[in-house]
């Protein structure tokens, strides 16, 4: 079994780049390690704190965002980093190339009943002769992205990582290596298994609600087939899954608060995912557009998303077209 270094030396990716994957891996590692300790470690349950997003931290969120925040920021190829747990981004070595951006511990609702969660992370470079340390330098589209992965904490611990040149997993040996088990990952283009949190359904818009009941109709229904149904309520679980076996995971705008484009956010979770996706060959939306293309214009801005299996996303899409055209 290949280690992850060797096996991006020999992909000939940049080595500084190799270096900072290296040092995440060193921070998720002790995330997992901390994980798998639980309540015996005293780690488990909420703090006293709530985040940006108005969220009650975990104490495992604090934990897992510190232990990033010291290892990123302690290599001087680091520049600065912006976390879900954090109000605006904390800058390291100003000579520095490399930006970061992460959700921690993605999913972390899920820690108290012991299922899945995951650190999502996405790799920018500091834009050329830039030198003001400011948010704006975090503020690029998806498509900018240098590398983006996560790693899964599950029975197993497995990175996914993409440096554009496609999808490929590592899973965490018991001597603390990642060592590559599933190579150049590809998504089937069409699928029966769908992810959405259905209490929200009265809140979606029609082409939404349209397209969930044709799943839900199955063979009797225009789609003529029978589908079935996930929810995790870890995004890092639900994109591993189609990863592994196709899908489509979505998380719609709804008129709970419509001045927000969706729940999840762009930078630590959208375009990191996004990339994953469509570099396995899968699509990823807001619905309307391709979520790699937006512009941002805040570091904690949230998004729409539908991805997953191709056509089934491109099908999603024909229905939210129809009903913008009504
Ligand atoms: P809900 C976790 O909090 C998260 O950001 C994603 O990982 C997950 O897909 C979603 O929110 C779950 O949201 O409303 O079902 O709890």
């Amino acid at each position: 079994m290949q280690l992850l270094s060797n096996f991006l030396k020999h992909k000939k990716i940049d080595s500084e780049l190799i270096e900072l994957i290296d040092t995440l891996m060193l921070a998720c590692k002790e995330i997992a390690l901390q994980l798998r300790e639980g309540e015996l470690a005293g780690v488990l349950g909420v703090s006293d704190n709530t985040n940006i997003q108005g969220e009650t931290q975990k104490k495992l969120d604090i934990i897992a965002n510190e232990v990033l925040k010291k290892v990123l920021l302690d290599n001087p190829i680091v520049r600065g980093v912006a976390s879900e747990e954090e109000d605006f981004p904390v800058f390291g070595n100003s000579d520095g190339r490399f930006l970061v951006t992460f959700d921690p511990l993605d999913g972390s609702s899920n820690i108290d009943i012991n299922v899945s969660v995951g650190t999502i992370f996405s790799i920018l470079e500091v834009p050329a002769g830039v030198h003001e340390n400011s948010v704006d330098l975090f503020l690029q589209p998806g498509v900018q992205q240098l590398a983006a992965g996560y790693v899964l904490y599950g029975p197993s611990a497995v990175l996914s990582l993409t440096t554009g040149d496609g999808v490929n997993m590592f899973t965490l040996a018991h001597t603390g290596d990642f060592l590559l088990t599933h190579e150049d990952v590809t998504i089937p283009a069409d699928t029966s298994e769908f992810a959405i949190n259905m209490s929200n359904q009265r809140f979606w818009e029609p082409g939404m609600r349209n397209y969930i009941d044709d799943l839900l109709a199955g063979s009797e229904g225009s789609r003529g087939r029978n589908f079935n149904m996930r929810w995790v309520a870890s995004m890092v679980a639900e994109v591993h899954r189609i990863l592994t076996r196709g899908g489509i995971f979505t998380y719609p705008w709804d008129s709970r608060e419509p001045q927000k484009p969706g729940k999840l956010r762009l930078m630590y979770e959208g375009n990191p995912m996004s990339m994953l996706i469509e570099q396995a060959g899968g699509k990823s939306s807001t619905c309307y557009s391709r979520i790699m293309e937006i512009q941002p214009d805040a570091i904690h801005q949230r998004v729409s998303v539908a991805l997953g299996s191709r056509n089934e996303v491109d099908t999603l899409l024909e229905y939210h077209q129809a009903n913008k055209n009504d």
